[in-house]
């Protein structure tokens, strides 16, 4: 069995901080408006918070885009608002992630304006500048080949010293040059100044991009585009292992969390190779494949292709995790949520009246029954859900989600009216969706934001019947079942956390139900979990049950579980417990 830790007991709630709570009427969320809600959060069962950028920034990309790694968003708060906030968690006995974004800064850093000044700039080398190549007519051309994560070129020419900058996202968020240790020292300082305050951990933004290949070799070339991904040459690259090392020590130095986000890579191998116990690397990481299940089908399984989810990509890829992580001796998060995507009840369950509560329930149910540290995204608990089809394209104001529209419209005469096909995929992964104001209430703002101002972004119309206040004293609300689902977790750890896992197969349970197997061995104690991930009534029947006693420990539906014989209903989730006496 695996050795007990407190991040491996922790559950994280990842707050958007625009989208929070907005205390002070200017329609953008802040610190106090997250500290006025540390109450409601401790309520819920959670324990650790995670906080989505913060900093210093033009907020080109919301924030993932630093200034000044020191010093916070000013309509944000201040330092001191966050070291209130750091001390109301641990007054509590709750904990604080932050966002560590250091694979590239904003082009408004100081490193970098210092570093653009000149060729000989001591910082020159802190972030990769290249010569321009030529084609045969001497037309100027990138370095290489590579595509920004967010469209276009990765190359940004600067006329003042003749020479290009590398951004794998936006132009205006420069990729950090990790090959240089003046570097990696001063940003170990930024990550001092926070530990020495009492943050307790962080997630690391594009983790794996921070080592690429030293050659910056051209992409392979797939398509007839005039960029190619490049991703096989800036993930993951030769010394990724060893910068997080050096990272680690600074970390061992506190007690600190992590969880790497990990991007193009999701290998058994590699990820195992972050994670391992032994390696002493990274706690934890988020593999992008879970909320990568609908993407396109085309080769490329680009975000906004049309893709389909079938249940049986989550039953492989929790199958995957849940075996790899024992296996190589390391331990995983565990995830269907955050301010990348769409939300996972709209995408993978069904967020239609009739099925949107049991739905919500069913995928809480996944979340907090896995071996793992379950990460929720605010809202989730009361199963906010994506923008409705009838929102129209300028309700969708996130970047990616934007140039991808725009790139698209101009390949079609720029009309709006042929856009149908990448409306339908905006509608299920916009980033928007995964960063809606937070629905507290049903008055006018949702709560979020007094009444009267006007919220950064469009705030959901289905407010006024999801909403916090509706649901927190409901005992059948989903808000109710995430409470005694996070309550359950904490009290069979034993089985939930620390128990070993074992699938039922799809010829077991059909192939639109997930189910598997929780034990404790020192007890013998043994939980089955299962989910029914369509809209149609299934029938189960699970034949290690048969000559068990057992006890249904939770439901979203009515419970008439004869013996080893379940009728699950359209989202249906069950957790029977049996108990060896
Ligand atoms: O995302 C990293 C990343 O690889 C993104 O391309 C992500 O896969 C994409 O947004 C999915 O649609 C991180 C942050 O989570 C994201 O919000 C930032 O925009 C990005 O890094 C740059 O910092």
């Amino acid at each position: 069995a695996s050795s007990k830790a407190w991040w491996k007991e922790a559950v994280v709630y990842q707050i958007y901080p625009a989208s929070f709570k907005d205390s002070n009427g200017d329609g953008l969320g802040d610190i106090p408006g997250i500290i006025s809600k540390v109450p409601y959060i401790k309520s819920l069962g959670v324990d650790t918070i995670w906080l989505s950028p913060i900093f210093a920034s033009p907020q080109n990309d919301m924030g993932y885009d630093i200034s000044d790694y020191r010093a916070i968003h000013a309509p944000y708060g201040t330092v001191e608002d966050v070291q209130t906030l750091i001390d109301q968690l641990h007054n509590n006995n709750m904990r604080l992630l932050m966002d560590l974004v250091v694979n590239h800064t904003s082009d408004e850093h100081a490193w970098f304006k210092e570093s653009r000044s000149s060729r000989d700039d001591p910082k020159r080398d802190w972030y990769f500048w290249r010569d321009p190549k030529f084609d045969a007519n001497g037309n100027r051309k990138e370095p290489n080949n590579w595509k920004s994560i967010f469209g276009g070129s990765a190359w940004h020419f600067d006329e003042q010293t003749g020479q290009y900058y590398l951004a794998l996202f936006l132009p205006s968020q420069p990729d950090l040059n990790w090959e240089n240790e003046d570097m990696r020292q001063a940003s170990y300082d930024d990550m001092r100044f926070w530990l020495d305050r009492g943050v307790d951990g962080f997630r690391i933004d594009s983790m794996n991009l921070m080592s690429k290949h030293p050659d910056l070799p051209d992409g392979k070339i797939v398509d007839d585009e005039p960029y190619q991904s490049g991703a096989e040459f800036f993930a993951s690259g030769p010394r990724m292992h060893d910068y997080i090392r050096e990272m680690r020590a600074v970390f061992d130095e506190y007690d600190t969390m992590t969880v790497g986000e990990l991007g193009f890579t999701n290998d058994e191998e590699s990820v195992g190779a972050y994670v391992g116990k032994d390696r002493h690397e990274l706690n934890m990481v988020f593999t992008g494949d879970i909320v990568d299940m609908d993407f396109g089908s085309d080769s490329n399984h680009s975000k906004y292709g049309r893709g389909a989810f079938h249940p049986r990509k989550i039953r492989q890829i929790t199958d995957m995790w849940q075996r790899v992580m024992p296996k190589v001796n390391g331990w995983n998060s565990v995830y269907l949520d955050n301010h990348d995507s769409g939300r996972s009840l709209s995408r993978y369950a069904s967020d239609a009246p009739e099925h949107r509560s049991a739905a919500a329930k069913m995928l809480a149910t996944y979340l907090l029954t896995l071996s793992g540290t379950p990460f929720m995204l605010a809202g989730q608990e009361v199963g906010m859900a994506n923008l409705g089809k009838d929102y129209g394209v300028e309700a969708y104001i996130d970047v990616e989600g934007r140039n991808y529209y725009e790139a698209v419209l101009k390949t079609r005469g720029g009309d709006h009216s042929k856009m149908g096909d990448v409306m339908r995929e905006l509608q299920l992964k916009a980033r928007d969706h995964g960063r809606l104001p937070m629905q507290w209430d049903d008055s006018a703002n949702a709560g979020f934001s007094a009444e009267g101002t006007k919220p950064w972004m469009t705030i959901n119309r289905d407010y006024v019947d999801w909403n916090v206040a509706s649901q927190v004293d409901e005992p059948d609300s989903v808000l109710a079942y995430w409470r005694k689902m996070l309550a359950l977790r904490k009290e069979h750890s034993d089985l939930l956390t620390y128990g070993s896992y074992t699938p039922l197969s799809e010829g077991d349970t059909g192939e639109k139900v997930l189910g598997y197997e929780r034990q404790c061995h020192e007890t013998g104690k043994t939980a089955l979990v299962l989910l029914n991930f369509s809209d149609r009534e299934q029938k189960v029947q699970v034949k290690s049950f048969a000559q068990r006693e057992f006890e249904v420990l939770v439901s979203n539906q009515d419970t008439n579980i004869k013996a080893h014989n379940v009728t699950l209903m359209p989202h249906g989730a069950v957790i029977k417990a049996s108990y060896v006496t």
